[in-house]
């Protein structure tokens, strides 16, 4: 049962001039040729030599037993079953071929095609359909394990989004798991953004529908003087064992449901490991001090259950990381619930079992695995869960300039309003970490970016540069703007019930000019209850939901309270109910700045 490839393509050595990745765009670029210019995965022209014949399907790794219940299960089971990620992962090179010939047009295709292969199989390539807001434009999910991109990768992001111009569709959004979404694309153009991508190392497959999400880590992994465990190398390591290197690995390409994982490096939990499926908790081994992990699984949101993870009282070296993960997905994939989609994540199989019984079983899989297990004859090195550092750990804000534990460097965390780029920003990203920051630059799960690397002597010219002036992109944000994390929304989003990212810009905008704060407060919304911006981990959390005002159906909003994040992590509870927003938002302003006040010690300006 091993990946289709086990090695990456070859790298070409050759370069190319300046003008071929910077697209003619003129910048400074005397740091980091290396990252500016790294060398291209060579990749063959066609689909066939790409990915070569399709050999094995999902399908063919689901047991008997398992496809037996897929059969009877749900609808999306059926689909997946007909056809999975293994077509799609070629389809959409195809799909995009016959538009760019001009046999079809988007119109006639859209009609030809199967609508379950263009709106939800697609996904398995990590290409969204927006039929119901933005018909015929599609919305990219990458993958960007531990969040972190070179200036390369960004100019290559920014070429390919400047096509569409000042079009209201093309965005680029940090997303809540550290990744970025390009949207508002055409179907035709998405190969060539594919191909480009996996030749500058990163990809898109298998980050929607039923897979494993982009793989979260520590976003000041390898610079943070209080740094426990770096997280990104595990974290790449489990990205291309689950998609084969981003080009797609159909030992996974059905499992009953979506799935997540986060590795932390520090105890402020950056990664938010409590609420998901997997959570890896850096913590030192109390008799040998090698620093591994203790695993926590279960966690997640959805519009019927929200749980925080259980803890499995195990801790596990670096060196298993990737065997618990291969492992934990085998008994998820062979036994995870297909009839109910409400209850098919890891939890609910946890549950079933019971937290000892699938402890026993995780080991009996780890110890036997033949990919990653310890060999025949060895025994498995993993403990029971280690104690953590005595708790009263303040998580602390990384936005700013902060010392790195490299003498002489710092690290500028960058305040992204509701995480939204457009082409031109996403150029000047890359642009400002080829001249500071090593041509590197990292998201967050709250929607932000780290320049890591700056050297002492730079800060103050990194912060004077014209892109940081304008005021929009800052590093000291108001108290409400910096806790500030908002879902695509209704704007874009089919599910979303109200709009988010522009709306959540106004409220706090507004609410900072009537309330003085006397710390930071975040604020998390999301558009409906599937929580896609985790808004019970909020101090405040707000959710798109229905409600009524003088007897009619309006826009509302659900308020959590109390959730928090790091070592204390707990989530927020419903506060109020279904409240309209009222006209110009007014009523939710009006109950917002009540809770400031009453709970934050806000103070009327
Ligand atoms: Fe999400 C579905 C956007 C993070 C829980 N999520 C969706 C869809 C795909 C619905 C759709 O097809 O339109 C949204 C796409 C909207 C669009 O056009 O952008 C969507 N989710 C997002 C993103 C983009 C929100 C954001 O603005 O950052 C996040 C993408 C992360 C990524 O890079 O992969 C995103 N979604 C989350 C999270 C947060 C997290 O992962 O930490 C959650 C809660 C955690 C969890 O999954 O346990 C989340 N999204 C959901 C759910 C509920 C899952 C469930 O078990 O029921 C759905 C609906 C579903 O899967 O059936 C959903």
């Amino acid at each position: 049962a091993s990946p289709r490839f086990t090695t990456p393509p070859s790298r070409s050595t050759a370069t190319r001039t300046e003008d071929q990745v910077m697209g003619g765009l003129a910048t400074t670029m005397e740091d980091s040729q290396h990252l500016l210019r790294p060398p291209l995965m060579e990749l063959p022209p066609d689909v066939d030599q790409l990915f070569g014949p399709i050999t094995k399907t999902g399908t063919d790794y689901l047991p008997a037993e398992t496809l037996a219940r897929a059969e009877k299960g749900s609808f999306m089971e059926k689909i997946k079953l007909k056809k999975d990620g293994s077509v799609a992962w070629r389809e959409v090179h195809e799909l995009a071929a016959l538009l760019r010939s001009g046999q079809y047009t988007w119109e006639e295709l859209d009609l030809m095609t199967d609508k379950d292969d263009m709106d939800q199989r697609l996904k398995y390539a990590g290409i969204f359909h927006r039929r119901k807001k933005t018909p015929g434009r599609f919305m990219m999910r990458m993958r960007i394990p531990n969040g972190v991109v070179t200036s390369d990768q960004l100019f290559f992001i920014a070429e390919a989004m400047a096509k569409y111009g000042e079009d209201y569709e093309a965005v680029v959004d940090i997303t809540t798991r550290q990744n970025l979404q390009l949207r508002g694309l055409k179907l035709e153009d998405t190969s060539e953004i594919i191909t480009g991508l996996l030749a500058r190392g990163l990809g898109c497959y298998s980050s929607g529908l039923d897979n494993v999400r982009n793989v979260v880590g520590n976003p000041l992994a390898g610079i943070d003087p209080l740094e426990i465990y770096d997280t990104r190398e595990l974290c790449t390591a489990i990205n291309d064992m689950i998609t084969n290197h981003n080009l797609g690995n159909p030992e996974w390409a059905n499992l009953p449901r979506k799935f997540n994982i986060a590795v932390s490096g520090t105890r402020d939990d950056y990664s938010h490991t409590h609420i998901n499926d997997i959570g890896f908790q850096a913590v030192p081994h109390a008799a040998s001090g090698i620093v591994g992990f203790n695993v926590v699984l279960g966690g997640y949101f959805s519009a019927k259950r929200v749980a925080t993870s259980l803890e499995l009282d195990l801790w596990v070296p670096p060196g298993q990381v990737l065997n618990l993960c291969y492992s934990v997905l085998r008994l998820f994939r062979d036994h995870g619930n297909r009839k109910d989609r409400q209850k098919a994540r890891l939890l609910w199989l946890i549950e079933e079992w019971g937290v000892e019984t699938f402890r026993r079983k995780l080991l009996a899989e780890m110890q036997s695995n033949a990919a990653y297990g310890p060999g025949a004859g060895q025994t498995l090195p993993v403990d029971v869960a280690q104690a953590h550092a005595a708790p009263a750990y303040p998580r602390r804000d990384y936005l700013g300039v902060h010392p790195q534990k490299q003498a002489g460097r710092s690290w500028v965390g960058v305040h992204v309003p509701v995480g939204r780029f457009r082409a031109f920003d996403v150029h000047e990203l890359g642009r400002l970490a080829a001249r500071y920051s090593g041509g590197e630059l990292r998201f967050t799960v709250e929607q932000n970016v780290i320049f890591p690397h700056v050297g002492d002597e730079d800060v103050a010219s990194l912060l004077a540069d014209p892109f940081l002036q304008t005021g929009r992109f800052r590093t000291d944000p108001g108290p409400l703007a910096r806790g500030l994390v908002a879902c695509t929304g209704a704007q874009f989003c089919g599910v979303g019930l109200v709009e988010t990212k522009n709306r959540a810009l106004d409220l706090i905008e507004r609410l900072e000019a009537r309330y003085q704060l006397p710390h930071m407060v975040r604020l998390h919304f999301s558009g409906c209850p599937n929580s896609c911006g985790q808004s019970q981990v909020a101090d405040i959390g707000l959710m798109g939901a229905p409600a009524k005002k003088d007897g009619k159906a309006v826009e509302g909003v659900d308020i959590f309270l109390g959730g928090a994040v790091g070592e204390e992590a707990q989530l927020g509870d419903k506060f109020l109910k279904n409240v309209a927003m009222g006209e110009n938002d007014a009523d939710v302003i009006q109950a917002l700045g009540e809770i400031l006040v009453e709970r934050f010690g806000a103070v009327q300006r």
